[in-house]
C-alpha cells in the first residue's frame, strides 16, 4: 500500500515543491491551500505523476475548519504517514518599533498557530501507530533575527521550539520530527512580504544565486527516507553566497 503525505501550502513555491517530490516518489498525497484553482492545477499534476491526491481547500488559521477537514478525512486517507508543515510566511519588513499589527497576527496565527493546529490534529494518529514524521519547515530566520526580520524570525524560532518539543514528546513512539530551515528561496515569498511588490521581491535575489523550492525538497525527502532508525534533527540549507540571514554576498 502506498504511504500518504500531507503538505499544508502546497500551492506554491516549498510546499508544491515537496508535494511534486513526495508523490514522484510513492506517495499519494494530500495537498492543502486556500486557492482552490490552484490546488486544483497541482492536484492534476501530480495525479500525472500516478499519486492518488486529495485536495483540501481551507486557511491552517481557521482551526474549525482545519479540525473540519481533518476530521472528515475518508477512511483510506487517515493514516497520514508524513506531515510536511510548510503554509506561512512573511508580512512586512518594517523595524520592530513600526510594525504593523495585521501583519504581526497573520505571521503568529499562521506559522506558529497553524502549524500547531496541524500538528495537534494530525499527530494522535501517528502516536497511536507508532509511525510517522513531521516536517516542519523552519528558517535560517529562526537562528538569528536580520534587520526588520523581528516578528518572523520569531515565529520561526518558535517553529524550532516546537519542532524540539514535539521530538521530546514523541520520543517514546517510532515518530520522527525535522525542522529544516531553508536560507533564500525564490518562491512567492518575498512578494508577499512586500505585499504585491513585485519590483521589490526581484530586487532580494539579485546577485545571488538563490535556492529553488525543489532544492528544499531534496532535503524533506532525504530525512523522510532515511532509515527508520536515523531521526534527521535538523538541515539548514543556504544560498552558496549567504553565509546567514543577514549575511548574503551579491555579485
Ligand atoms: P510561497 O508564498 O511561495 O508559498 C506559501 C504557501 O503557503 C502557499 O502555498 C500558500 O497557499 C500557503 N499559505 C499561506 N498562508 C496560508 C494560510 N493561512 N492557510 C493555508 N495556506 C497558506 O512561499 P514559500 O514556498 O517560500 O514558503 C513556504 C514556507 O517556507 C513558509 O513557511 C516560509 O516561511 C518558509 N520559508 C521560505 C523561505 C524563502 O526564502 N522562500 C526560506 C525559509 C523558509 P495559498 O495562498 O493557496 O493559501
Ligand atoms: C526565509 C528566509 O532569510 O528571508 O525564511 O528570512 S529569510
Amino acid at each position: 500500500m502506498k504511504k500518504i503525505a500531507l503538505v499544508t501550502g502546497a500551492t506554491s513555491g516549498i510546499g508544491e515543491a515537496c508535494a511534486r517530490k513526495l508523490a514522484e516518489n510513492g506517495y499519494n498525497m494530500i495537498i492543502t491551500g486556500r486557492r482552490t484553482g490552484r490546488l486544483e492545477e497541482v492536484a492534476n499534476e501530480l495525479r500525472a505523476l500516478g499519486a492518488e491526491v486529495l485536495p483540501l481547500v481551507f486557511d491552517v488559521r481557521d482551526r474549525d475548519a482545519a479540525t473540519a477537514a481533518i476530521q472528515g478525512l475518508p477512511a483510506e486517507w487517515r493514516e497520514i504517514d508524513v506531515l510536511v508543515n510548510n503554509a506561512g510566511g512573511a508580512w512586512g519588513l518594517e523595524p520592530e518599533y513600526e510594525g504593523n499589527y495585521a501583519d504581526w497576527d497573520t505571521m503568529i496565527d499562521t506559522n506558529i498557530k497553524g502549524l500547531l493546529t496541524m500538528t495537534r490534529l494530525i499527530v494522535p494518529g501517528m502516536v497511536e501507530r507508532d509511525r510517522g514524521h513531521v516536517v516542519n519547515i523552519g528558517s535560517v530566520a529562526g537562528d538569528a533575527a536580520y534587520g526588520g526580520g523581528n516578528v518572523y524570525c520569531a515565529t520561526k524560532s518558535a517553529v524550532k521550539a516546537l519542532s524540539d518539543g514535539l521530538r521530546i514528546d514523541v520520543a517514546h513512539t517510532r515518530v520522527r520530527v525535522t525542522n529544516i530551515k531553508p536560507g533564500l528561496v525564490e518562491t512567492n515569498f518575498s512578494v508577499t512580504r512586500f505585499h504585491g511588490d513585485k519590483d521589490r521581491a526581484d530586487g532580494v535575489y539579485k546577485g545571488i544565486k538563490p535556492l529553488t523550492g525543489a532544492d528544499i525538497a531534496e532535503s524533506v525527502y532525504y530525512a523522510v527516507s532515511a532509515p527508520e532508525h536515523v531521526q534527521v534533527a535538523e538541515i539548514l540549507i543556504l544560498a552558496t553566497h549567504q553565509a546567514s540571514g543577514s549575511v548574503i554576498h551579491r555579485q
